[in-house]
């Protein structure tokens, strides 16, 4: 990489110069940069602010929340009212959309995120990210319901995350491409490390939580089942295996080397809808995947297709590379 590389805000500058995106969107996405920067910050002090722990308080999923995710919380929320075309947030951690105008307007803002997503691992020092997407109102709005943010994924402008890893990363999509920006010790910025990021279109590296197979549907297990086959099996090729337990670092590694990541519907999580929820961990995910040449599924569905009934909705994932997604959704539809 040349010294000169660009900064996010080149990037979105140059961006803006052709069009692609608004003056409004380019301040919002710097100032979930800067949330980012301050809770990459949080959480490498964490041991000696000593804030790695569990609060007393649940979220409305009924997880305990850790003390960093209510921080990065208050961090996102701070920082994504700044802009004034910001008209509601929707966040993991809070039970009710937040408003922040009482008349919103077509072409506002909707902002949905999970501050924290993976926190489980803070207290084992393993990586964790925050996870977010943007929206456009498509009219005027009268009614501040929680069902008036309930939109398709299809219409995100936005998507991205940041992966406090060991050096933070954020990568994010403007519907143009992927890319990749490393937060660089010294100047403090953003700067493209990872122009264009392509998701490979074959692989043989999958990751599930296997501790849930005698939960799996027919067609998950078959999948699995074959890639542990092997060699000798129905795939011909040997097969590796990760889990970290931690979505943002999962999408993070299969972005970079190819991969199938999953956490699907089964009958232990049935009655909830899945696992991880739609509007701010399924859908920038899969805007992402797409905009990289993958695919993102629930095995009968493109993810981004899903119509949302409730704002913690939570959904089957299957996200990767095309021809693994592909293969799992033909397993679904013989086995429906
Ligand atoms: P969270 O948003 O409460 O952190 O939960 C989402 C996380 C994902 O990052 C990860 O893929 C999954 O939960 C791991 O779940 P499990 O502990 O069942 O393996
Ligand atoms: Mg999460």
């Amino acid at each position: 990489m040349s010294d000169n590389a660009q900064t996010l805000r080149q990037f979105l500058l140059a961006e803006r110069k052709q069009g692609l995106i608004a003056q409004d969107m380019m301040l919002l996405i710097e100032d979930i940069a800067t949330s980012s920067r301050i809770i990459a910050h949080q959480i490498r002090n964490g041991a000696f602010l000593n804030i790695l722990g569990a609060t007393e308080t649940s979220n409305v999923q009924g997880e305990t929340q850790k003390q960093l995710d209510v921080i990065a919380n208050d961090i996102f929320i701070e920082h994504c009212s700044n802009c004034s075309r910001v008209a509601a947030l929707v966040s993991e951690e809070i039970d009710d959309v937040i408003w922040l105008k009482d008349q919103p307007k077509a072409g506002d803002y909707l902002v949905y995120f999970d501050p924290l997503d993976g926190s489980s691992n803070l207290n084992v020092n393993l990586s964790v990210g925050s996870i977010f997407s943007i929206m456009e109102l498509k009219e005027d709005i009268t009614d501040l319901t929680n069902e008036a943010v309930l939109f398709e994924g299809a219409n995100q402008i936005c998507a991205g995350y940041s992966l406090y890893g060991p050096s933070t990363s954020m990568i994010l999509t403007t519907g143009n491409g992927v890319n990749g920006f490393t937060h660089k010790i010294g100047t403090g910025e953003f700067t493209l490390t990872f122009p264009d990021m392509r998701l490979p279109e074959e692989t043989d590296e999958f990751a599930i939580n296997a501790s849930r197979f005698r939960k799996w549907d027919p067609a998950i297990a078959r999948y699995v089942e074959e890639c542990l086959d092997g060699k000798d099996g129905p795939r011909g090729k040997s097969f590796n295996m990760r889990w970290t337990a931690s979505m943002v670092a999962e999408v993070h590694r299969i972005l970079m080397r190819g991969g199938i990541f999953l956490y699907p519907k089964d009958s232990g999580n049935a009655e909830m809808g899945g696992k991880l929820r739609l509007l701010y961990e399924a859908n920038p995910m899969g805007f992402i995947a797409e905009q990289a040449g993958g695919k993102a599924s629930t095995g009968m569905q493109r993810i981004l297709e899903v119509e949302p009934t409730s704002h913690h909705q939570r959904v089957s994932v299957i996200l990767g590379s095309a021809s693994e997604v592909d293969r799992i959704e033909s397993y679904y539809t013989e086995n429906a």
